[in-house]
C-alpha cells in the first residue's frame, strides 16, 4: 500500500468576470455536471466545494461564486482576498466582457501580485459562429500576463474538468513551492538565531550622542 497522504490541501478559487459570460454555468457545470438547471442558477453567492487528488495529495477546492453583484460593479477585495486561483471568464461573442477580464487582471496583480494563480477562459465556444473576441488576440493577452487560456462551453461541456485540473495543478506547484522557501526562510532565521550574541547589539548600547 502506497503510504498515506500527508494532509488535505485548502484552496480558495474564485470566479470573476462581466455579468452573463457564464460563471455560475462553468461552476455547475464542473460541480453537478448540470446546464441550466432552475434551482442551480438562481444559487447565490458563497461557494461550492470540490475534493480531488494530484499526485497522490488530497485537494480541496472551494470555489466561490457570485450573487450576480458584478451586474453593479460591486465586487470588492472582500471577495478574492485570500484566493489561490482567479478562474477570470469571458464569452467570446463579446468584446467588452474581455476588456472586463482585462481590468480584473489589472486589479489582481495590483492586489495579490503573484500570490495568486490566474486562468482565462473564452466561454460559449459552442457559439463559435458569433465569435467577436479574436483567438489570437486572447491567447497572446494570457501568455502575456502570464495566465493560461482555454475555451470552454458550460453548455456543451467542453473544456471545463481540463480548467479546473490545470489550475488546480498550478496552485499545488505554487503551494509546494513557496513552503520549500518558507522552509528555507525558517531555516536561515535559525541559524542568525544561534549566531546573535545574547545581549548587545548595535541598539542596546547608549547613542545618545
Ligand atoms: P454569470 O454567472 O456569469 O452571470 P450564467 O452567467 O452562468 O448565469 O449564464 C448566463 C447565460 O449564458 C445563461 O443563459 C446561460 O445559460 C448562458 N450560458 C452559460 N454558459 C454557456 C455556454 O457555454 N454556451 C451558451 N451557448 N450559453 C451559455 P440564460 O438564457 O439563462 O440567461
Ligand atoms: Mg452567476
Amino acid at each position: 500500500m502506497s503510504s498515506a497522504p500527508s494532509g488535505t490541501n485548502n484552496f480558495k478559487v474564485v470566479l470573476l468576470g462581466e455579468g452573463c459570460v457564464g460563471k455560475t454555468s462553468i461552476l455547475l457545470r464542473y460541480i453537478e455536471d448540470k446546464f441550466n438547471d432552475k434551482h442551480l442558477t438562481t444559487l447565490q453567492a458563497t461557494f461550492l466545494n470540490k475534493k480531488l487528488n494530484i499526485n497522490g495529495k488530497r485537494i480541496n477546492l472551494s470555489i466561490w461564486d457570485t450573487a450576480g453583484q458584478e451586474k453593479f460593479h460591486a465586487l470588492g477585495p472582500i471577495y478574492y482576498r485570500n484566493s489561490n486561483g482567479a478562474i477570470l471568464v469571458y464569452d467570446i461573442t463579446d468584446e467588452d466582457s474581455f476588456g472586463k477580464v482585462k481590468n480584473w487582471v489589472k486589479e489582481l496583480k495590483k492586489m495579490l501580485g503573484s500570490d495568486i494563480v490566474l486562468v482565462i477562459a473564452g466561454n460559449k465556444i459552442d457559439l463559435e459562429h458569433e465569435r467577436m473576441v479574436p483567438l489570437d488576440e486572447a491567447e497572446s493577452y494570457a501568455e502575456m500576463v502570464g495566465a493560461k487560456h482555454f475555451y470552454t462551453s458550460a453548455k456543451l461541456n467542453q473544456g471545463v474538468e481540463e480548467l479546473f485540473l490545470e489550475l488546480t495543478r498550478e496552485m499545488a506547484e505554487r503551494f509546494e513551492k513557496n513552503s520549500q522557501t518558507d522552509n528555507n526562510k525558517s531555516a536561515r532565521v535559525l541559524v542568525v538565531d544561534e549566531d546573535t550574541p545574547t545581549q548587545s547589539s548595535c541598539c542596546s548600547g547608549n547613542r545618545s550622542n
